[in-house]
C-alpha cells in the first residue's frame, strides 16, 4: 500500500496556509469502489429521495451507510497524515458523501464558512479530509479556500442573532466569489483546518462532483454544541481518552433558528426538560409552568 506520510514541507504548508492537497492518494480502482458504495443501498435511495442530482446533498453518517466508507474512514492513507497534524488519537466528528447538482441550477453552492462554527469544540484540533471521487476545477465546483484564514480564530456565522452557517465577518477584501480554487483529480484528498474559511461554488460542468468527507478531531477535543451523528466519536486511530484539552479561545455557540434546523445552542449543557422549555419560551414567548406540560422531547421529535 502506498503510504507516504507528510513531509516537513507539507506540514509547514498546512500550518501556514490552513490546507493541503494530497495528490494521487487513492488509485483508480479504489475510487471506483467508493463510487459504487455511493450508488449502493445505503446511499442511493436516500440520495434520490432527497432530490438526487437536482440538489446539493450532504448525506451524513456515511460510515454507517456502507462498510466501504467505514473502512475508508480508518484507512491509513487518511489517518496517518491526520495523526501527523492532530496527534495519535483520532475520532470522527462527522462523515458524509457530498454531491452537487449536475447543472448550473443556483442550488449547488456553499458560501464562505468555517467548519468549527457548526460544531465548536474546546480546541480547534479538527481537520476535514475530502476524498475526491471526481476531478474538480472551479467550473465543476471544487473547494475554494482563503489561505491563512485559520489563524483568524473563530469568526461569527450569524444572521439577526441566529446561526446562519455563513461567515458574517469575512476579512476585508474577501469577495463572495473569491478564494484559491483547489483543483483536484479523482483520488486526490484535500485537507483543511476547521478554522480555514472555505466555500464551494456550484457545479456548472454537467458532470458529477462527488466526494467523501470526514471531519476528524483529536480525541481530546470535547464538542460544545452542534449536532452529534450516529458515528460521532467513532475512534479512527489510537484510543479514546478521558483527557479534555481546553484552549483559550472565544467562540459563539450556534443558536438554533427553528426546531428543524440541525444546530442547537449548547446541546449538551441543557437537560431535556430545560431544553424543551427554553426552546418554547424563545420561539413562542410562552413558558410552560406545569412540568407535565413541558415539551420534553420537542427537539428530538422535530429531528
Ligand atoms: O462539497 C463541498 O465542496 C462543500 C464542502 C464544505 O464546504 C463542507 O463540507 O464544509
Amino acid at each position: 500500500m502506498h503510504l507516504p506520510g507528510l513531509s516537513d514541507a507539507q506540514l509547514d504548508a498546512f500550518w501556514r496556509d490552513g490546507f493541503l492537497v494530497l495528490r494521487g492518494r487513492f488509485e483508480a480502482n479504489a475510487v471506483e469502489t467508493l463510487r459504487s458504495a455511493c450508488e449502493g443501498p445505503g446511499l442511493r435511495p436516500e440520495r434520490m429521495r432527497r432530490g438526487g442530482d437536482q440538489k446539493l446533498l450532504h448525506l451524513l453518517e456515511a460510515t454507517a451507510r456502507d462498510p466501504r466508507l467505514m473502512a475508508l474512514a480508518r484507512d491509513p492513507r487518511l489517518t496517518e497524515p491526520l495523526a501527523q497534524l492532530l496527534g495519535p488519537d483520532l475520532a470522527l466528528q462527522h462523515s458524509k458523501v457530498a454531491t452537487k447538482p449536475l447543472d448550473d441550477t443556483g442550488r449547488g453552492a456553499a458560501p464562505w464558512h468555517q467548519d468549527f462554527a457548526f460544531f465548536p469544540h474546546t480546541h480547534p484540533g479538527l481537520v476535514a479530509a475530502m476524498v475526491m471521487l471526481d476531478d474538480a476545477d472551479a467550473e465543476r465546483g471544487c473547494l475554494h479556500v482563503l489561505p491563512g484564514s485559520h489563524r483568524l480564530g473563530p469568526l461569527e456565522h450569524a444572521d439577526a442573532g441566529f446561526f446562519s452557517g455563513v461567515c458574517s465577518e469575512l476579512p476585508p477584501g474577501t469577495e463572495a466569489d473569491g478564494g484559491s480554487p483547489l483543483e483536484v483529480a479523482a483520488g486526490d484528498v484535500t485537507l483543511h483546518h476547521c478554522l480555514t474559511l472555505h466555500r464551494s461554488p456550484e457545479n456548472r460542468s454537467g458532470a458529477p462532483r462527488r466526494a467523501v468527507v470526514f471531519e476528524v478531531r483529536a480525541a481530546d477535543a470535547l464538542q460544545l454544541a452542534g449536532d452529534v451523528w450516529v458515528d460521532t466519536g467513532l475512534v479512527l486511530r489510537g484510543a479514546a481518552t478521558s483527557q479534555v484539552r481546553c484552549e483559550n479561545l472565544c467562540t459563539e455557540l450556534p443558536r438554533r433558528r427553528g426546531a428543524d434546523f440541525p444546530y442547537g445552542s449548547a446541546w449538551n449543557q441543557e437537560g431535556g426538560y430545560a431544553r424543551g422549555l427554553n426552546f418554547r419560551t424563545e420561539h413562542t414567548g410562552v413558558g410552560a409552568t406545569d412540568p407535565a406540560d413541558a415539551p420534553r422531547t420537542l427537539l428530538e421529535d422535530a429531528r
